[in-house]
């Protein structure tokens, strides 16, 4: 008997992480509910994190698992919801900071979504988004900050993007840990969200114009 996605994720058991999922997914295991209970299984280690129970490198790890399992994942994901994308977001984390865990989770969840996304990296400058926005014209801009240092860098990329007159055509929604309405109205965005699968809503609605 192997071992189950949540067993993998609680003893981090890095190297077979890949395996337990391709099996799951050979025994007919849906690829939506598989990636779900591995942000779950990932969460839960998240919260041991908060606790004091786990210390980074744990935290770490169970994201890489998160990653591993995603890349798996993707192709069957991807066909589940059709060849078409529903939109696109350009997708990144602000200059000044180079927190990406969540960034990561968020890309995967909103390709699984059925999203086009085009993810710049971490400690991405202003004139960066504003250039793939020029390129991809994007529905969507989403950025993600860890850090409340990089609210004036997620600013700035707003500004740019207005100052460029490509505000009005594109929706702007923020993340990550620490962010809230404050940092919303600050940034200037239009939505902000600490959950994933919320930020996908946020954008289906933005796509399908009820917003
Ligand atoms: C992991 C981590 C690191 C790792 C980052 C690794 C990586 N590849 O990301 C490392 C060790 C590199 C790191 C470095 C630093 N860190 Co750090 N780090 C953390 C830690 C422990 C966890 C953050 C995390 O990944 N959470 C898990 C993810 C999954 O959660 P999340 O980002 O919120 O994402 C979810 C949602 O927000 C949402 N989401 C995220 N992004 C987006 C985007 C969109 C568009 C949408 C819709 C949704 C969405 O989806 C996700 C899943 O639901 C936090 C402490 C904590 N408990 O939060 C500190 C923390 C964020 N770090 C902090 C600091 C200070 C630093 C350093 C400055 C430390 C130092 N002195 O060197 C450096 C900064 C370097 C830099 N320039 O960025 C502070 C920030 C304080 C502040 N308020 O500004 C924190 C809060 C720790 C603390 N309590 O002091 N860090």
């Amino acid at each position: 008997m192997g071992l189950s996605i949540e067993e993998a994720f609680a003893k981090r058991k890095f190297r077979e992480i890949g395996d337990v999922i391709k099996l799951a997914l050979a025994e007919g295991g849906d690829p939506y509910v598989l990636i779900k209970r591995c942000q779950e299984a990932m969460e839960e280690i998240g919260r041991k994190y908060q606790s004091g129970e786990y210390f980074l490198a744990e935290l770490m790890l169970s994201a890489r698992m998160f990653e591993t399992a995603a890349a798996i994942l993707a192709p069957s994901l991807k066909q589940g919801g059709g060849s078409r994308s529903i939109g696109k977001i350009v997708l990144g984390t602000p200059k000044g900071d180079v927190h990406d865990l969540g960034k990561n989770i968020f890309s995967v969840m909103a390709q699984a979504g059925g999203f086009e996304v085009v993810d710049l990296g971490i400690d991405v400058p202003a004139s960066r988004f504003l250039q793939a926005v020029r390129q991809e014209n994007p529905q969507i801009v989403g950025m993600s900050a860890l850090l409340t240092t990089t609210y004036p860098s997620m600013k700035e990329v707003v500004k740019t993007i207005e100052d460029a007159g490509m505000r009005q055509k594109l929706k702007i929604v923020i993340g990550g840990g620490g962010t809230g309405e404050e940092a919303r109205r600050f940034v200037g965005a239009d939505a902000q969200t600490l959950d994933a699968a919320e930020g996908i809503r946020i954008c289906r609605e933005f796509v399908a114009g009820n917003q």
